[in-house]
Parts: structure tokens; sequence; C-alpha cells
């Protein structure tokens, strides 16, 4: 399962967008990036850089924000 954390801007909308066109399930946890979110604790052991969009894929190692669209390209598609 992939574990989207994001926010509603531009960057954060890029890989929603992309997990959608690749068909694959994820669930989604909002950061704040307002109300200062993206530096909890929590948030920075999955994104050390305090950047939103990031992801934690259970398939696969590591994957905060600037890997976030390669690795997803190269997941199998489910069918
Ligand atoms: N290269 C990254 C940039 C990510 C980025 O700049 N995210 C901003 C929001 S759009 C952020 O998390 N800002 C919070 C901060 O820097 O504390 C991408 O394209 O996704």
């Amino acid at each position: 399962m992939i574990t989207l954390y994001t926010w509603s801007t531009p960057n954060g909308r890029k890989i929603p967008i992309m997990l959608e066109e690749c068909g694959l399930p994820y669930t989604v946890v909002p950061v704040n990036i307002g109300k200062d979110e993206q530096f909890a604790p929590e948030f920075l052991k999955v994104s050390p850089n305090n950047k939103i969009p990031a992801i934690v894929d259970d398939e696969a190692e590591g994957g905060y924000a600037p890997g976030c669209r390669v690795g997803l390209s190269r997941r199998p598609v489910p069918r």
C-alpha cells in the first residue's frame, strides 16, 4: 500500500495525479504546511527535508519527495 503525505499546493497535487493516472491504490495523510505540520517529528521521519509531497510505499524502500515520480513510474499497474 502507498501512503501519500501531501497538501493542496501545486507540487502537492503532482503525486496524486500520477497515482490516479497509474491506477495505484493509496491513502492520503494531510500535512498542513500552513500550520508547520511538515516539521512534526513523525513527518520528518518520512520526509527529512520537510517537503511535501512524500510517499511511503510498502513495496519499495525510501520514496520521499524527489524520488516519488521515478519510483512510482516503475511500479506495475494493478489489473
Ligand atoms: N521538488 C519538490 C518540491 C517540493 C516542495 O517544494 N514542497 C513545498 C510545498 S509546494 C513544501 O513542502 N514546503 C514546505 C517547507 O519547505 O517547509 C517537488 O517538486 O515535489
